[in-house]
């Protein structure tokens, strides 16, 4: 068994109580103007600025640092053509077959549908895999811990650098997600997780008039 090394906490940083509040205030507001956006411009945007996102992504915690993740970043305007021919596709039988009605009714206030032009559209679509096993060299599988909850972390985390940096993102489920192990050769024991849809948002973008529901329903301090 590996014996724990520890160091000093040396990137620990305290603010004096004002900073603090003004801090915590700052970026709620920054926060707050975070909208998930459905219409991209094709502009394009600079790699350097998407690996910085990445390295924020992964520097999330994660069960037993394991650090489930992959992110596949996909550019190439072909392989995006795929991806779109095969979520449209799914999400076809979603909206017109599968989808109970509960379900679509839910959906109602966002305008959704199963035409995805963003998916062609976007510089970056970074499609992002769980690993709930991972593969040895010596080809034994070994389980990691809490791959969901790590996956949304470091999800989370980059969704908030995407913003941070001044782009806005897409979280795209199409649901099964199978065909992106097959398009992108992923292996078959990662999961993809979501698809995020990143870049400038289009010039004549709209967003739907939905808010978050009060802190006294989601919140309870005790
Ligand atoms: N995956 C479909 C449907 C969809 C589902 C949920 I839950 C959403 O919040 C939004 C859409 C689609 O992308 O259209």
């Amino acid at each position: 068994m590996p014996v724990p090394t520890f160091l000093p906490l040396t990137t620990y940083h305290e603010f004096s109580p004002q900073e603090m509040a003004l801090r915590a205030k700052l970026f709620r507001e920054e926060m707050l103007r975070r909208r998930t956006v459905r219409q991209f411009s094709s502009r394009p945007v600079s790699r350097e600025v998407i690996d910085d996102c990445l390295w924020a992504a992964r520097s999330a915690p994660s069960g037993a640092n394991r650090q489930p993740w992959h992110f596949v970043v996909v550019t190439n305007a072909e392989l995006k053509r795929t991806i779109r021919e095969a979520a449209e596709e799914e999400e076809r039988r979603f909206y017109h077959e599968r989808a109970p009605q509960e379900w679509l009714d839910a959906l109602a206030p966002l305008g959704t549908d199963e035409n995805k032009p963003y998916l062609e559209a976007a510089p970056y679509l970074i499609v992002i895999f769980s690993q709930p096993y991972e593969a040895t060299p010596d080809g034994h599988k070994i389980k990691n811990y809490y791959a969901s909850e790590s996956v949304g972390i470091a999800t989370g985390m980059l969704i908030t650098a995407v913003h941070m940096a001044g782009l806005v993102s897409l979280t795209h489920t199409p649901s099964p997600m199978g065909f992106l192990n097959r398009i992108l050769g992923r292996p078959i024991h990662e999961k993809a997780f979501l698809i995020l849809v990143v870049g400038y948002p289009a010039e004549e973008a709209y967003v739907p008039e939905i808010s978050k529901k009060p802190a006294e329903e989601t919140v309870t301090f005790l």
